[in-house]
């Protein structure tokens, strides 16, 4: 068995060091994220192992515990090109741990390792194309502020991707300096969050995000998600001690980022462990794989146990234990329409990623080409002007109507009614 301290030195070559947020080795691989209690895989001799820091439209950046390099799209996993039609969960992003050997002067990949965890969104688009986001996570950070950004129904639904992925995840409502988080937000964001940890922080105050930075340790990754402008990059700043992530102001009147950053990439702790910075996420289409009950929804599947029918749709069957809840106001009724939503959403999913299965089957050509036109939506968050813009901000006509309510209310001046 391999001593998991890192690989040995690399050979010169192409190999640098430019553009990534780890640039120190400190504690090898443990470093960028190998856990400490895994041992390495087996390995032959000139093979290594490397973790994807960066994901670029025709690029990966690779570090291997010492330093990074520079690897295209072409040199991928043998067989498998940029521009096939590969499942997209299934190709290399950031946070796999990759295979590689040196080869002139370079690295060659060879193989992903199979992944402790992944979490994925539907792409967008009219197709479904899975698009992972981050892999090999022991912490799923939602970054939510406490201005017009909050808004519980895109809450519920981060939480049903990362419960399906099976990470644990921590609500960080930010901006709390600026707007101190109600009893009431507090309350709210509790019972979607379950038992997940929530903390209402100053982002740019060290020792407000001290809970966060004592999670993370060498050998852990915890990943950033949220949307353009709730403080990701303000937050890996701190958690790094230093401003290497480019930050900028929200628009004033309601909150909107500006998609800073463009590029998901893996930057190494002071601590030892490590951080994915994302950019802004514009739509969150779930993939079908999600088990709404079992996660977030916790609430209403302990409800849904009781009604008389065993496949009661909470409609207007007899007997309905949760329409009695809400009934009551023991349930939000916007929290059950969310849910509904959601299930809809997922069993569309489901159903959509069966016809592409059998067309795929049928050799059909306008589904490999309807999926290569999927590739091109790896990096859609970054930058202004996408085709998806706005549908998680609710600006779109796809967006649900109470995402939509609730983002519209989303300014400085209205934040109290917010996401109910
Ligand atoms: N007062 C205050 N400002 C914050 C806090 N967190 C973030 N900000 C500010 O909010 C703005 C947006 O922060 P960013 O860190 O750039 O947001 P982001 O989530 O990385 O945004 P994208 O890169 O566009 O996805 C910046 O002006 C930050 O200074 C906070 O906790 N308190
Ligand atoms: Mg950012
Ligand atoms: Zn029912």
């Amino acid at each position: 068995m391999n001593k998991p301290t890192g690989n040995s030195p690399a050979s010169g070559g192409n190999d640098d060091t430019g553009g990534s947020g780890v640039s120190e080795p400190g504690h090898g691989l443990h470093g960028i994220g190998w856990p400490l209690d895994q041992p390495l895989p087996e390995m032959a001799a000139g093979e290594r192992l490397v973790r994807v820091i960066e994901q670029h439209r025709t690029a990966l950046r690779v570090h291997d515990g010492q330093r990074s390099h520079r690897t295209g799209y072409a040199r991928l996993l043998s067989g498998q090109r940029h521009g096939e039609s590969v499942d997209g969960a299934e190709r290399p992003g950031v946070g796999d741990w990759l295979l590689a050997a040196s080869d002139k002067g370079g690295l060659r990949l060879l193989q992903r390792l199979p992944r402790r965890n992944v979490i994925v969104r539907a792409a967008a688009g009219e197709r479904y194309q899975a698009q992972m986001l981050a892999a090999n996570l022991d912490l799923a950070v939602i970054v939510m502020g406490l201005d017009g950004d909050f808004n519980l129904r895109r809450l519920e639904r981060y939480l049903a991707l990362i419960g399906s992925a099976g990470v644990p995840a921590m609500v960080v409502l930010s901006k709390a300096d600026q707007w101190p988080a109600t009893a009431e937000q507090h309350a709210q964001v509790q019972a979607v969050a379950g038992d997940s940890p929530v903390l209402a922080i100053d982002c740019r105050d060290p020792a407000q995000v001290q809970p966060l930075a004592d999670q993370l340790g060498p050998g852990r990754t915890a990943v950033l998600l949220g949307s353009s402008g709730a403080g990701k990059s303000t937050l890996s700043n701190t958690l790094l001690g230093q401003e290497q992530q480019k930050t900028s102001h929200v628009r004033r009147s309601d909150s909107r980022g500006r998609h800073t950053t463009t590029t998901r990439s893996l930057l190494q702790l002071p601590g030892g462990g490590c951080l994915i910075d994302s950019p802004g996420m514009r739509e969150l289409k779930l993939t079908g794989d999600e088990s709404l009950g079992q996660a977030q929804f916790a609430d209403i599947q302990a409800l849904a146990d009781q009604c008389r029918f065993r496949d009661c749709q909470h409609g207007h069957e007899p007997g309905c234990a949760v329409q009695a809840a809400v009934d009551s106001g023991q349930l939000p009724a916007l929290r059950l329409a969310h849910f509904h939503k959601l299930a809809a959403e997922r069993d569309q999913a489901v159903a959509q990623r069966l016809v592409q299965q059998r067309q795929a089957r049928q050799g059909s050509a306008s589904a490999s080409a309807g999926a290569r036109r999927g590739d091109n939506q790896m990096q859609d968050d970054g930058g202004f002007g996408g085709d998806c813009a706005g549908r998680v901000r609710g600006h779109s006509d796809a967006e649900p109507a109470d995402d939509r309510a609730d983002n519209s209310r989303g300014t400085r001046g209205g934040r109290s009614g917010a996401g109910r």
